[in-house]
Order: structure tokens, then sequence, then C-alpha cells
């Protein structure tokens, strides 16, 4: 294929021919295209994925549709998704090695990206859905979280290339949309594609809705989403865009990134381990067979924050060279206090803003269009409206009282009594 071919969707059949000349595919998969196994894998709301073997190893092919998959094609969606997906994954690789999958080949008319079959790694949603516990992935994606988001932000980064990389990712307009109305405002009203476990949420949903604080801050919560361009965040950081073993986590999917506020990937993460909590019980096959998954669950949370937090102060004491609270001030006039002063009201302030981002995210998932598997995959609708019912109301919680919680074990003991009241 040429840069101006014209695009066209992949299918399990035509893959072969229309990739197999790509350096990239024949040293990896081989030169005999005949011989490649070639399986369409994709379950995701937006893209088509090919995994594609044969005798040498195994690729991912992932390319975006000119439409909302999920929805289908009265929705259409921009290629150049994948143009920023493309940029987003090189510079968290640069910013965090060993912690994307590698890219082999980028096609921007095709809008496709050729990278790295990670093996034998599974969505780490679908792991946690399982009851799997994975001993690192607190760790990683703290360190992930600290370093891809300082690291792209005028704390580090040289300020012109920084509003350079700004400018990049500015056209991402039509995924930020997305997250605009789908995160922050649908859930909040009576949004034409918004669905909920129905008629058990009807009572709670109509409670929200006519929230009259909660509406206030989820777009005070939009107002920061859209207007504080602070860092490049990965900007769909939830528990489906991480690929794990045990001794291996890998983010992926940063189609939505764009330059936004830090506290955004880190509620959404966050959120998405709540919500696991929160669906435990409706996994159980006796009775309590899920509690010590609740209690990994929660400490997760714990690992992913306290390490974020050490993270961010580390590079924040030895790699604070951009324009953002300079060193010429603080360390140089031998004034390390005032240094760590202000590390102090950024990660407050930064606190504050992931429990509301992670509030919403609870909201929507379970309001909105794009639910999630930990929810969905409840058969029993009572038992999963309940599990529903206690995350609407930690999210609540979390947006509204946000200001007045002062640490992340303060947020799990409150998940943990309200894991434990009946919901309905
Ligand atoms: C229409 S896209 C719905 C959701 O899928 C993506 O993974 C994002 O989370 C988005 O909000
Ligand atoms: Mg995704």
């Amino acid at each position: 294929m040429t840069a101006h071919d014209a695009f066209k969707a992949l299918t399990v059949e035509t893959l072969p021919a229309r990739l197999g000349g790509l350096e990239a595919m024949r040293s990896r998969v081989g030169a005999d295209t005949a011989a490649w196994r070639v399986r369409e894998v994709g379950d995701g709301n937006l893209n088509l994925v090919f995994i594609v073997e044969g005798p040498v190893g195994g690729v991912v092919v992932k390319q975006a549709l000119p439409y909302v998959r999920l929805v289908g094609d009265s929705w259409p969606l921009p290629l150049k998704r994948s143009f920023f997906e493309y940029h987003a994954l090189t510079r968290q690789e640069a910013r965090n090695p060993g912690s994307t999958p590698k890219i082999f080949h980028f096609d921007e008319s095709q809008a496709l990206i050729v990278m790295e079959f990670l093996t034998p790694h599974i969505i780490l949603r679908r792991g946690l859905i399982a009851g799997n516990i994975y001993p690192k992935v607190g760790r990683d994606l703290g360190v992930f979280m600290a370093r891809t988001l300082f690291r792209g932000s005028d704390f580090q980064m040289e300020t012109r290339q920084r509003k350079a990389d700004l400018a990049l990712f500015a056209d991402n307009v039509e995924l930020c949309d997305i997250t605009e109305n789908l995160v922050f405002s649908d859930p909040y009203f009576d949004a034409k594609l918004n669905r909920h476990t129905s008629p058990q949420l009807d009572p709670l949903v109509a409670e929200l809705r006519a929230d009259r604080d909660l509406k206030v801050e989820a777009q005070r919560l939009k107002h920061l989403f859209a207007a504080n361009a602070e860092t490049l965040v990965h900007g769909d950081l939830h528990t489906g865009s991480i690929m794990v073993t045990d001794a291996d986590t890998r983010m992926i999917d940063p189609e939505f990134a764009f330059y936004g506020p830090m506290a955004f990937d880190v509620g959404m993460a966050l959120a998405n381990f709540w919500m696991a909590f929160f669906s435990q019980r409706g996994h159980e096959k006796a009775p309590g067979d899920r509690e010590a998954m609740r209690a990994y669950l929660l400490d997760v949370v714990i690992q992913a924050w306290s390490v974020f937090r050490a993270e961010f102060s580390n590079l924040w004491r030895t790699k604070r060279t951009g324009i953002l609270y300079q060193k010429s001030l603080f360390e140089d006039q031998d004034d390390v206090l005032a240094a760590e002063q202000a590390l102090g009201h950024v990660l407050h302030q930064l606190f504050d803003d992931m429990l509301g981002f992670a509030g919403v995210e609870c909201h929507r998932r379970i309001l909105g269009l794009a639910h999630n598997a930990d929810f969905e995959a409840i058969e029993d609708t009572d038992l999963r409206a309940s599990c529903e019912a206690k995350a609407l109301r930690f999210g609540r919680h979390l947006v509204v009282n946000r200001r007045n919680i002062h640490g992340i074990e303060e947020v799990n003991n409150l998940a943990e009594l309200i894991e434990k009241e009946p919901a309905l």
C-alpha cells in the first residue's frame, strides 16, 4: 500500500494480501503469507483488531474504522484517531520505557498500526472479573501515570516543545467530544444513547438526575477537562486499556490522548478498580468467596495512588526542568521547603480532582452508552443493579464531597461501608 491509497477496512481474508509486502510483517510473522493465521479479536467500542501469526511469530494489527463500531455507521468518527494513538504510544514509551506495546509499522492513510502481540497477556478487566490477582499492576500503573503525566507537562518538558505537542493533539476533537458528552453530560440527563439496568435502578437514576449539586459539580469537572491543557493524558485509561500477566503490565489504546488535566487519567483508572470492587458480589459462586478479591482491589488502589505520589514527588525533586515552579526560585535559593510546599499544593489539588473524575466515570459506566463488563457480565439483573447502585452512590459522594476527603484510605473505607449496606 502507498501513502495515498484510499482507506479500506481490512478483513481476515484480505489482510495477508494487503500487508504481505510489509517488511515489518514478513520479518515478524514470516514471508510466506499462505502460512499466516489471521483472527479478528477486537471487542472494543471503536476499532478492528487482528492477531496475525505465522512460522516466525505473531503481531497485532489495529485498524480504525470511519465510524463508532459500537453504534454503527450512523456515528461517523475520523480515522485520524489512529495518528493520535501512534503519537501517544511513542511518547508514552519514551517517558516510561517498556510500558506500552512496541510499534512496528504505522500507515496513516489506512489508519493502521502493526504492533507487538502481547502474549500470554490478557485484558486486565477480564482477569479481574475472573477473580485473578496481579501483584504488579498497582505499582506499574502508579509509575506509568506519574512518568507520563509529569514528563508531558510544563513541570518537565521544554515549553516550546510542549506547546507544539499541545497543538498537535488539539486536533483530536472528535474523541474529546465523545468524552465530553459520554462522561460529563449524558449520564446526568435522559440522553438518547443512555441505558441502565431497568426497572431496578429507575428511582436512583431519577434521584441522581435531579441532584443539583451533583450536576453542577459534574459540569465543573467537565470545565476542568476541557480547559486545563496540562499534560498529554492517555484519555481512556481504564482496566480494558491495560494488558497483564503476573509479571508484566502494558498500557494500550491511547487514541483518546490529548492535552488535559493529569487527574483525569488517575481518576478514570482508580474508578475502574473501585467499580471492579463493587461488582465482585455479582461474581461470587458462594457467598463471600470474593472477599480476598475485594481486599486486593482496594489494595491496588492504595498502591497505585501511593506509587504515583512517590514517583511524581521523585520527578518533582529531580526532573523539574520546565517553566513551572522553577528551581531558580526555590532550591537554588536554598529554599527546599518552598519546593516541598508547592508540591504539596499540586498533589492536594490533583487528589481532589482525581476523586471527582473517578466519580463521574463510575456514573457513566452505569448510566451512559459505554458500560463495563464488570457489571454487564452479572446475569441476574437484581444482583447487577444492587452492585451498580452502590457504585453510583459511591460516585456521587466522590463528585460532591471530594474536597472534604483527606486520603485514599478514607475513600476505601467509604467503599467498604457502602459495599456492605443494602443498596436498593
Ligand atoms: C463511543 S465510544 C465509547 C467509549 O469507548 C471507549 O473505550 C471510551 O471509553 C469511550 O468513552
Ligand atoms: Mg479503547
